[in-house]
């Protein structure tokens, strides 16, 4: 593959993620939540690419696009490469879909190696998979990780009650997708012919950009904790309540929002975060009866984690109390961290010093599919820089010279695992 083969790969991956950017709920911002619309234009897009490589192309029952390159004398243990396709809202035009793109382009650039090195050494060629996971970000149900975790056989089926913000349950919308909820534990891999998981994936952070590197190897992912908290007071008129007289849930939520920045302050590594707040019945002139909103809280020590998880809870019981407020939760995540496998991590990091470049090596302070398939594959992830350290933003970008870095240890890193599988 000469340097200018690898440029124009680069460019390609790029225009597809752009391209697929267009195919979004909202017309001027990207935004593509788990089984909706848009989803429909994605599969048929990336199944296209996918036929054109000789796949086998299916969807599963949780709605993951699945592509199977299985040539005639490979052995059946595969390699499973993908990530995510759905986006947060007003999303940027890479997180998960990149990871996708990149590995058909990999597929594709990689067919010839893989051929070489297998003839080479009389082994069997590498089966190849390539995953879009449906939903990874928990944007419609505010459970993160459905296809990801029906793929690694952990998904629980309670959560097919969940509804939406427009009231669709969850399995109403599987349905609607055309799938089968029933189905989903089919779904499930079988990881004696599973050789490992690879994920490629933006940072969404500022450290190599901050170090000047283009890539990183990812050694492990921090714990989540993801909860729905509801403050419930009591609705009343603006102008004739006394403040005295008050159960202002508003105002207990939002002692609790800046009580959560300052506790998340005073533990390092510790990140806690309120992104979503519903204010009920969100008119200027009634005290606010009741709010709903998120916690998101993560930390590389899972102690640690669930230790400041019940301070906050703590904190809002205090903050609604001292106002005659109730308030109640629950816990739709509780994700322990985790490392990415040993030694295909130690083959990434040959791969990339193989290419020239530093083997350096950093945890995830943001979620991946990758830690869901960790249960039950050996997994491993490879960081493109993020420019201004932005995602989960329009302003979110990778540079071109780092897809082609990406591209080139990726060819590498399959060489390699092609070099020994079997
Ligand atoms: O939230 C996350 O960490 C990821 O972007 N889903
Ligand atoms: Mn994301
Ligand atoms: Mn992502």
């Amino acid at each position: 593959m000469t340097e200018h083969d690898l440029t124009a790969r680069a460019r390609r991956v790029l225009a597809e993620c752009r391209l697929l950017a267009g195919m979004t709920e909202e017309p001027g911002g990207i935004t593509r939540r788990f089984l909706t619309l848009p989803v429909r234009d994605v599969h048929a897009h990336l199944s296209a690419r996918m036929k054109s490589l000789g796949m086998a192309v299916r969807v599963d029952a949780i709605g993951n696009l699945r592509g199977l390159w299985h040539p005639p004398n490979a052995g059946m243990r595969r390699l499973q490469i993908g990530s995510h396709i759905d986006t947060v809202p007003n999303a940027g035009a890479f997180d998960g879909v990149l990871g996708v793109v990149l590995a058909l382009e990999l597929v594709e650039t990689a067919l010839e190696k893989i051929a070489l090195v297998q003839n080479a050494r009389e082994r069997e060629p590498m089966a190849l998979e390539v995953i879009a996971f449906s939903e990874e970000e928990g944007v419609r149900y505010g459970a993160p990780f459905l296809g990801s975790r029906a793929f690694a056989g952990s998904f629980d089926p309670r959560l097919l009650a969940l509804e939406d913000a427009d009231g669709v349950r969850m399995d109403a919308a599987v349905r609607a997708f055309g799938l089968d909820p029933e189905a989903i534990d089919e779904a499930a891999l079988d990881p004696k012919e599973v050789l490992g998981f690879f994920e490629i994936h933006i940072e969404q952070g500022p450290v190599l950009e901050a170090e000047d590197l283009q890539l990183a190897v990812v050694e492990g992912i921090v714990g989540q904790s993801r909860l729905a908290f509801r403050f419930t007071g009591q609705a009343n008129h603006a102008g004739t309540t006394p403040m005295h007289l008050r159960h202002d849930a508003l105002a207990a939520a939002a002692e609790w929002i800046v009580a959560v920045e300052s506790i998340a302050g005073t533990e390092d590594g510790l990140a806690a975060t309120v992104g979503k707040l519903d204010v009920q019945p969100n008119a200027a002139n009634v005290v606010p009866g009741a709010v709903e909103l998120s916690l998101d809280v993560r930390h590389m020590s899972n102690l640690t984690r669930t230790h400041w998880v019940r301070s906050l809870i703590n904190a809002a019981q205090s903050a609604a109390h001292k106002r005659g407020v109730e308030v109640t939760w629950s816990e739709n995540l509780d994700q322990p961290a985790v490392e990415m496998d040993k030694r295909l991590t130690a083959e990434l990091a040959e791969a990339l010093q193989a290419c020239g470049l530093p083997a350096k090596r950093m945890p995830s302070g943001a979620g991946h599919d990758a830690m869901m398939m960790a249960a039950r594959v050996p997994a491993a992830m490879l960081f493109l820089r993020s420019p201004g350290g932005i995602s989960h933003h329009p302003d979110e970008s990778v540079r071109e010279e780092d897809v082609e870095a990406a591209l080139r240890v990726g060819a590498k890193f399959l060489e390699r695992l092609a070099a020994f599988v079997g």
